[in-house]
């Protein structure tokens, strides 16, 4: 007699297969034709739920019952709802997210291309890091965000007195006397500056003794009678040129750049169904983590509709630029001389003396005199100064290798 073991799906919960007596137990026909000989044979196991109790004892002519069949072998608990394994464990034909038992879980929108993920998304300070929970356990992701900096602070800058500064004066060599000219009438001469070094300035000369040299005739200096040279006038005389050395300034100042935020995401090792297509069955976040998912891709990128709200999280490294600007002057201002010059007649040497004549003053030379040679009495100079300029904050700090976060 074939004794056949009908297998029994694990998952089947068998309750209340008990045998009453052997009579109904022992060489009772199977279902499907075939008998059973054991007599008082106990239940069988229910797999996966409580053993069958064993066979009561059938009564007899005697009056002493058979002994019963023992128990089944106890089952295995009934497994719970496991949520992210696309199977209805606990059979209730209801698989991960559709199942009650999944009510600490949800619905979650699938990861667009490009991204990876849903991810929990912990931001906050990095000592309050939480890690990664039981239900996100694995660790995707740690970084930072929020990079605050500060710019370079820098030494004033500074200028040395302007050295090279030279007192140029402007000398006017005229046919018409002092009177004349500050009356304004038309007159004609020639201009001769002095370099007012206390050298004698031989560049340039207006001839004397003649008597037809410029008039103006009609406002042009090409005709006339009176002598070529009747009156000097010097006029202001101011310092010019030079330059100013600029200080080296200090070196900037750094601050160390800040992280506001710390970040950390954290991967579910899978995902449910129970889910339409378009979504997925995970656990839903709870504090202190973002109370939606994220998904990720490396850099710098837009964020997907679905997942619209865009987190930029970096590692620590960043390029920090942030110096200050050399330092630099502007050119001398506010420099004076107020020198006397002496005009000469002779070729350059400074020999045979016109006139002494101070700046912004007029005076006439009579005789009709050459004026070839010319020096400053002094050479003094009072300096100016220079502007300084640079010394600034230049530069940025900037953070690298971005990671974008795109969260519901
Ligand atoms: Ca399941
Ligand atoms: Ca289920």
């Amino acid at each position: 007699m074939n004794h056949r073991i009908r297998s029994i799906p694990s998952h089947v919960v068998l309750l209340g297969l008990v045998c009453f007596g052997a009579a109904h137990c022992g060489d009772a026909s199977a279902p499907d034709g075939t008998s059973s000989d054991a007599s008082g044979a106990g239940g069988a196991g229910g797999a996966g739920g409580a053993g069958g109790a064993g066979g009561a004892g059938g009564a007899d002519s005697d009056g002493t019952g058979a002994g019963g069949g023992e128990g089944g072998v106890g089952g295995n608990s009934p497994p719970a709802e496991d949520c992210t394994n696309g199977l209805d464990d606990d059979l209730d034909s209801l698989v991960d997210c559709e199942d009650a038992d999944c009510e600490t879980h949800a619905c979650v929108t699938a990861v667009p291309a490009g991204f990876t993920g849903p991810y929990l998304l912990f931001e906050g300070a990095a000592s309050e890091d939480p890690g990664c929970p039981a239900t996100f356990p694995d660790s995707f992701y740690a970084g930072v965000g929020g990079l605050v900096s500060s710019p370079a602070v820098c030494g004033t800058c500074t200028c040395e007195a302007p050295t090279g500064e030279a007192c140029i004066v402007s000398a006017y060599v005229s046919n018409a006397s002092c009177a004349e000219l500050a009356q304004g009438l038309p007159a004609c001469g020639v201009p001769l500056d002095v370099l007012a070094d206390q050298s004698c300035n031989a560049t340039g000369a207006v001839m004397g003794g003649q008597s037809n040299c410029g008039d103006p005739i009609n406002g042009a200096c090409n005709g006339g009678s009176q002598p070529c040279v009747a009156s000097i006038s010097v006029g202001a005389a101011g310092a010019s040129g030079g330059a100013c050395a600029p200080s080296a300034g200090s070196p900037a100042e750094l601050l160390p750049p800040t992280w506001q935020t710390f970040a950390r995401a954290c991967a579910a090792p899978s995902s449910g169904d129970g889910c339409n297509n378009e979504t997925t069955c995970l656990p839903e976040p709870e504090t202190p983590y973002r109370d939606t998912l994220c998904v990720s891709q490396p850099g710098d990128v837009a964020c997907p509709a679905a997942y619209p709200e865009k987190r930029t999280f970096f590692d620590t490294v960043y390029v920090d630029t942030r110096d200050c600007s050399d330092c630099a002057c502007g050119a001398p201002e506010g420099g004076a001389c107020n020198p006397t010059i002496a005009f000469y007649s002779d070729a350059g040497t400074c020999t045979q003396l016109v006139a002494h004549i101070d700046a912004q003053s007029c005076k006439d030379v009579p005789g009709n005199p050459t004026i070839h040679g010319r020096e400053s009495l002094s050479a003094s100079i009072t300096p100016g100064a220079c502007e300084p300029d640079g010394g600034e904050a230049i530069g940025s700090v900037t953070a690298q290798n971005p990671v974008t976060f795109c969260c519901q």
